[in-house]
């Protein structure tokens, strides 16, 4: 049986080279139905069976742009059996955010932070025992330019993918995004899968109106979007944001050492 690996990340986060580095010679390009998105993927080196789809690099799994909806669609109705998260370890914050978002689907996920050459140049340093438990996935450094860490990230990937197991989100909102969340969710109930359930909650409490053509069912979830942002004083799609934000700059207090900060905490 055939494995599928999709791998995800920002733009600059060094997709292209470790796509590269996994698949080598054996890659296939072509276009995602109906636009002019470059789609590729390409089998993994060394696996007879495993094959690694490129997505498009994205900041978000928001509508806004044909490469995010692109990216989305594909890991919502194809569901690969795991994710390859990329993300630039110099930059953790944005691409953390992401990364929330790609935990929320549902589908096991391995983090691979690149450019670990030059967080190490810079003289940081990530736990990344500490980034895993936070982000409830595997972690690996990677230098995806050096090729350190690569065999190791894929390996894993594959591993985790075989298992095909449902791997809920561990970050959590404050209190009252998450009571929303939890109505939201029981109102969908078995409409969608189980494992994509929050994160459909999510979309439709943003107010997302790509969400629905992913549904065959779209309850009205209005009366509650209102009550909470008039609670919150907020609109509901910068409620999401700004939660993300603050569970990023949590994880990243706990997880990135700076070496200023190590000087500092020293002396
Ligand atoms: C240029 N370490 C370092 N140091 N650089 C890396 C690593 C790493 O682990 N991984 C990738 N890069 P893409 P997306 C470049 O192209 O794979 C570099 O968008 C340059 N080009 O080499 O393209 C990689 O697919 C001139 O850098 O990313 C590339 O995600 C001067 O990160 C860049 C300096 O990688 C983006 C860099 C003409």
């Amino acid at each position: 049986m055939s494995v599928k690996i999709a791998l995800a990340g920002n733009p600059n986060s060094g997709k292209t080279t470790l796509f590269n580095a996994l698949t080598g010679s054996n890659q296939f390009v072509g276009n995602w139905p109906g636009v002019t998105v470059e789609k590729k993927e390409g089998r993994l080196k060394g696996y007879k069976d495993v094959i690694i789809m490129d997505l498009p690099g994205i900041y978000s799994l928001s509508p806004y742009t044909l490469e995010e909806v692109v990216a989305r669609t594909y890991l919502i109705t194809e569901r690969p059996d795991a994710i390859i998260n990329i993300i630039d370890g110099t930059n953790l914050e944005r691409n953390l955010y992401l990364s929330t978002q790609l935990m929320e689907l549902g589908i096991p996920v391995i983090m691979a932070v690149n450019m670990m050459d030059l967080v190490r140049k810079n003289g940081d340093k990530i736990d990344t025992k500490e980034l895993s438990k936070q982000m409830g996935c595997e972690v690996v450094e990677i230098s995806a330019l050096k090729g350190t860490g690569i065999k190791e990230a894929a390996e894993k990937a594959v591993q985790l993918a075989e298992t095909r197991r449902e791997t809920p989100a561990v970050h959590t909102f404050a209190p009252e995004v998450e009571s929303v969340l939890d109505s939201i969710e029981n109102l969908l109930g078995n409409d969608v899968p189980s494992g994509q359930r929050r994160f459909y909650a999510i979309k439709l409490f943003e107010r997302d109106n790509k969400i629905g053509e992913q549904m065959n069912r779209v309850p009205d979830v209005e009366p509650m979007i209102a009550d909470a942002e008039r609670a919150m004083d907020d609109d509901s799609e910068s409620i999401i944001t700004n939660e993300r934000y603050t569970y990023i700059a949590k994880v990243i207090k706990r997880s990135y050492v700076k070496r200023s900060k190590e000087k500092l905490s020293r002396s």
